[in-house]
């Protein structure tokens, strides 16, 4: 009978929520559907040379018109939380004014349908698609852009805050102000260190503003966060070099986020390695308190460890996983080097890494104590194929899967309060710079019909998310 009983020391808390997440530019497609105005990553995607092979998300994975089929899927899995997220230039399509109904009805639709099959709705409120109007308007570098925020998120907790009972302001800023303004990689593809600067320190000010604003729209007990792709940043070399080149990368990875949100200060040494670029004016008195909001859990978003040393002269400074872009996406980065982790990568070229994943655990757990956490994102993409049977086998993200939910169950019995997990993604979808060439879904999508077909991974995930346990003799 040992064949029934979880083994021990692998089961979660009762009530650990298991869960997906996707994001809407890459799944919904039905760009110009009820009166959706372009987004940044509409304008980028169509330019061409941007993403690989000119995909853009015009149609994506049409959820938009498959959403009942897709929460059927998540239904199917056995998941207790869906992590989706809304797309402004739906809601509020100039980024002004009052909410389009015809926009909140399809989140209206989707969470009905998810809270009639027992799946809680966790929504994301900016997954990067920022209304093209208020990138014309100058976008995160400008100040306004963190009101009109505000004001969105206001709209959609008025509008969805009967149903929605968890909420996350932000999807990873670092990637909105640095691979957007910095690197270029990502929309809106503007390559200025000191505007990148900027923009994470609106998007700071937006996520604080937003909280705000989502108190007071939604009914008491509401929990509000944001979420993080925070960095494991570890030295090639013990050397006092290394050693400065991770703090350096560690400034504007995450403490230029976690300094304000959660101490309400930016650090000075990132402040003095940036200053070569801005004096930092652009932070106004006030700022940093309207920005550390008291916060219900941290959202933190995993897939791999970054290796950094001193630049020893060399020209040794590839691996930063950006691409042909010239510009880097780190103004503090000055004399840093990047190196690719040692170990087996994914189809991202990422290192497999679950050791990262814990010990970033236990710095949250040592930085916030008392702060629950999320894991909002973890997953990877392989080089998924259909067997001649159409089965999707693919046991490499079975593996990466059981690696890191191991490693945070380790983090979870060295006292790091993790409540849930949401692996990303439900389904294939529109991998940004990569277009549909990146596979993460637990669910296959063949883009021509959208037919969907679960992979290995759903049926290995939806065990764990029902047994509320890592599979027996594991
Ligand atoms: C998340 O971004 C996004 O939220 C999600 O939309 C996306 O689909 C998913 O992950 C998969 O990419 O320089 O080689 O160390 C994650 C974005 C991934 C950006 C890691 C920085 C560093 C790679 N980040 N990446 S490397």
């Amino acid at each position: 009978d040992s064949a029934v009983e979880p083994a021990a020391g692998r089961t979660f808390p009762p009530g650990f929520l298991w869960g997906t997440a996707t994001a809407s530019y890459q799944i919904e497609g039905a760009v110009d559907t009820d009166g959706r105005t372009p987004s940044i990553w509409d304008t980028f995607s169509h330019t061409p040379g941007k993403v690989r092979n000119g995909d853009t998300g015009d149609r994506a994975t049409d959820h938009y018109h498959r959403w009942r089929e897709d929460v059927a899927l998540l239904a199917d899995l056995g998941v207790g939380a869906y992590r989706f997220s809304l797309a402004w230039p739906r809601v509020q399509p100039t980024g002004r004014g009052p909410a389009l109904e015809k926009g909140l009805d399809f989140y209206r639709r989707l969470t009905d349908e998810l809270l009639e099959k027992g799946i809680q709705p966790v929504a994301t409120l900016y997954h990067w698609d920022l209304p093209q109007e208020l990138e014309d308007a100058g976008g995160w570098p400008e100040r306004d852009t963190a009101e009109r925020f505000a004001e969105y998120a206001a709209l959609a907790g008025e509008a969805l805050g009967d149903r929605v009972r968890t909420w996350i302001t932000l999807n990873e800023p670092w990637c909105s102000a640095f691979l957007g303004y910095g690197s270029g990689v990502h929309a809106p593809g503007r390559t200025e260190p000191e505007a990148s600067l900027r923009a994470a320190h609106h998007l700071n000010l937006g996520h604080g503003l937003a909280v705000q604003a989502l108190r007071s729209a939604t009914p008491a007990g509401t929990q509000v966060s944001l979420t993080l792709n925070l960095h494991q940043v570890r030295p090639l070399t013990d050397s006092p070099e290394d050693a400065d080149a991770v703090r350096r990368i560690d400034g504007t990875a995450n403490r230029v986020f976690t300094g304000p949100i959660l101490h309400g200060a930016y650090p000075a040494d990132v402040q003095e390695d940036t200053a070569h670029l801005t004096d930092w004016s652009f932070v106004r008195d006030g700022d940093t308190e309207t920005i550390r909001q008291p916060l219900d859990f941290l959202g933190v978003n995993y897939y791999s460890p970054t290796l950094v040393s001193a630049a020893r002269g060399d020209g040794d400074h590839g691996a930063d996983g950006h691409g042909a872009s010239s510009h880097s996406p780190w103004p503090s980065g000055e004399g840093v080097a990047f190196h690719r982790s040692p170990g087996e990568t994914t189809a991202m070229g990422w290192t497999i890494d679950p050791d990262g994943l814990y010990d970033l655990l236990l710095r949250v757990r040592d930085e916030v104590p008392g702060l629950p956490v999320m894991i909002c994102e973890n997953g990877a993409a392989f080089h998924d194929y259909a067997d001649p049977e159409g089965a999707v086998r693919d046991p490499e993200r079975i593996a990466y899967l059981h690696g890191h939910l191991a490693a945070m169950h380790r983090a979870m019995e060295a006292g790091v309060d993790l409540r849930g997990y949401f692996l990303w993604s439900l389904l294939d979808n529109f991998e940004w710079g990569h277009g549909y060439s990146k596979r993460f879904g637990l669910v296959h999508v063949d883009y021509p019909t959208g037919r969907r077909t679960p992979k290995d991974s759903a049926r290995w995930y939806g065990q764990v998310a029902r047994s509320n346990s890592l599979p027996a003799g594991s």
